[in-house]
Order: structure tokens, then sequence, then C-alpha cells
């Protein structure tokens, strides 16, 4: 086990980009900036140890992340719809950054800030935790919030995000992580032929603005039920109209039945690896890389549609305005704690 530090200066900035390696020869590269995850190293079923996500050839790129590819996404995850909401009685406005409405925390969340790193390592586990404070008023939100986020790997090829966050005032707060995860290895090829399995009984219906309508539709008989597992293809193509809203995928949010082991499991056939997701989230973002274009110069080669997924486990800003949803509400001087763990193997 061990942990790298590798000083780099990006248009005038000082990151670092830190490297945890496990005794398998799995590692995961992450920046300070953002919390980004930059690479993750995995074997197939021959033992091929190549990168199972997306990630940009050039660290500067990573200044005009559109697709928040590897980023540790708040305040608040997902759409605000109009860019305001009221707590206590107070409505807040925050900065619009996606049309009318705020995305990910808006223009400067937490995926563009410059984290403060502790590496760490145990008998079991290599890792590091990132700190930051954000301001009461920073991006519109209330509260001055202390985050502190740790990234774990073991030697179970299993790498988990743990989540503190305490806020001064009454807030509102749902991080996640916008990895996007390719199980064939360097990005070989998309991931419609990837199996995913879900263990959701409901999603979270879309208008056309990708805002949810407060409605709950039951998977079955659609594309969306991945109770029993499908490819994820299934969803592109479908006449589904909520598979079109999306931009021909999914962008959904999934309300986990937590009935199984395991929350997710992805996996791809050719290489043999394996992916499943743990989590004490309610809930899960399942976004298929609807809107990633031929733009973007990666490591391994150049973007395209559908090449990454994203498994964005968190609560819902639908709650601000719904009823029954889980909600993002925190609670002045509340803990904040959520953990998710992505454990990687092979069929
Ligand atoms: C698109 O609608 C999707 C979001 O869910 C995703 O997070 C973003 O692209 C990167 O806006």
């Amino acid at each position: 086990m061990n942990a790298i530090t590798t000083p780099l200066t990006v248009e005038g900035q000082s990151w670092n980009e830190y490297t945890l390696s496990n005794d398998n020869g799995m590692s995961v590269s992450f920046l300070d900036y953002g919390g980004i995850i930059t690479s993750i190293i995995t074997p197939d079923k021959h033992g091929n140890y190549e990168n199972v996500v997306l990630g940009f050839d050039n660290y500067k790129d990573y200044l005009n992340n559109s697709n928040y590819f590897g980023a540790l996404i708040g305040r608040v995850s997902g759409r605000i719809a109009n860019s305001t909401f009221s707590l206590n009685g107070k409505t807040y406005e925050l900065p619009a950054n996606e049309g009318k409405h705020h995305l990910h925390g808006g223009p400067v969340g937490l995926h563009g800030v410059i984290w403060q790193v502790e590496l760490i390592e145990t008998a079991t586990s290599t890792g590091a935790v990132l700190y930051h404070t954000s301001l009461d008023g920073d991006a519109g939100y209330p509260g001055t919030v202390k985050f502190k986020v740790s990234y774990t790997l073991t030697n179970d090829n299993e790498f988990t995000i743990d989540y503190e966050a305490i806020s001064d005032q009454d807030t509102i707060l749902s991080l996640t992580n916008h990895s996007y995860f390719n199980l064939t290895g360097n990005l070989k090829d998309t991931v419609l032929n990837h199996d995913l399995k879900i263990d959701a009984s409901q999603y979270v219906e879309l208008d056309h603005e990708l805002i949810p309508t407060g409605r709950l539709v039951p998977v079955a008989d659609t594309v969306f039920d991945f109770t029993k597992g499908r490819k994820i293809a299934d969803g592109v193509g479908s006449n589904d109209p909520q598979n079109k809203i999306a931009g021909d995928g999914y962008d959904h949010f999934f309300i986990f039945n937590h009935k199984e082991d395991v929350n997710v499991e992805l996996s791809e056939e050719t290489s043999g690896r394996k992916l499943t997701v743990k989590t004490n989230q309610p809930a899960m973002v399942l976004y298929t890389g609807n809107s990633v274009d031929d733009s973007c110069t990666l490591k391994e080669r150049q973007s395209v549609k559908h090449l990454g997924v994203c498994l964005e486990t968190q609560s819902t800003p639908a709650s601000l305005n719904y009823p029954g949803f889980p909600s993002i509400l925190l609670a002045k001087h509340e803990t904040y704690r959520h953990t998710t763990t992505f454990k990687f193997s092979t069929l």
C-alpha cells in the first residue's frame, strides 16, 4: 500500500495529483482541485491493469469541465429548479448556471475549489482526507460548512468515499462523485454493452428541462427496470419519452429499495470487470453520458456519447419542492455523514 503526491502547475495554479495504490496493483488517482478522480486502474479477467474512468489528457481541461469528469459535486448535486429555494421562511436565490436552473452547486461549486489533502495510511488501507470550508453565502447557500471527505483504498479492491459536513446554520446539502465509469479498460468502447443491475423499483420523472416533476414512476415493465439486470443500451433508441428527454439514454434519479446486499452492479463481459456499489445514500442518479460529445481529449482517446456511466449516489433537490423525496436539509450543527463504496472485481 502506498500513496504518492505529484505537484502540478496548471495555468499558473499549484495543484497536486495523489495516487493511492494497494498491494494488488489497483490504484486511484485524484486531484486536490475539485477532489477530481483522474484515473482508477483495475485488472480485467486476464490480469491486464487498465483505466476504468474518463479523465482528461491535459490537466488544464479540468478548468472547463462541463461534464464534471471525476468531480466531487456540491453543495447540492443535481438541479435546483429556477435556482431558488426557501428555508425557514427565507427565500434564497442561487446563481443559475444551466438556463434558469442551478446545477451541481453552481458555477463555482465544490468541483472548482482546491481541497486541503492529508494522506492517511493504516494497516489495511491507504487514503486521504480532503478538507474544505465553504463560507456562509458561498454560491448563495446559507451557513458556513466545514467539509471532510475521505478517499480510502483497501486490498479488497474497494474504494470508499466518506462524506462528512457540519454547518453553523440550517442549510441544504447533497454531495456526490461524478466519475464516469467504463469497464472495457482504457475506454476501448462505449458503455452501451455494459450490464447494469440497480436495486430500485421507482425512479423520478423529469420534465423537458430535466427538472423532476414530482412523480415517482414504477420501473416495472419499462427499460428503467434494472432489478434483474439489463444492458445500458436498452435505454438508447428506446421509445420511452423519458429516455428521449434525457438525450437518448438515462439521466434519472432511482430510489433504492435497500433490499439487496449491494445497491448497484455494473459489469462488462469482454473484460470480465465488475463494479459493485454499496451506499447509505437513499438514491442515485444514473447518467449514461448522453451529453458527452467528441470535444474532449481524454487520456486514451477522444470522447464520444455514452463513453461512460455515472452512478451518482445522493439525495435529491426535488425534495425542496415535493414531499416524500429524500431530504437534502441539514440542520444547524447536525453532522452530514454519507458513504459510498465502489468494489472492483472480475466475473
Ligand atoms: C447533463 O443532465 C446531465 C447531468 O445529469 C450531468 O451531471 C451533466 O450533464 C454532466 O447536464
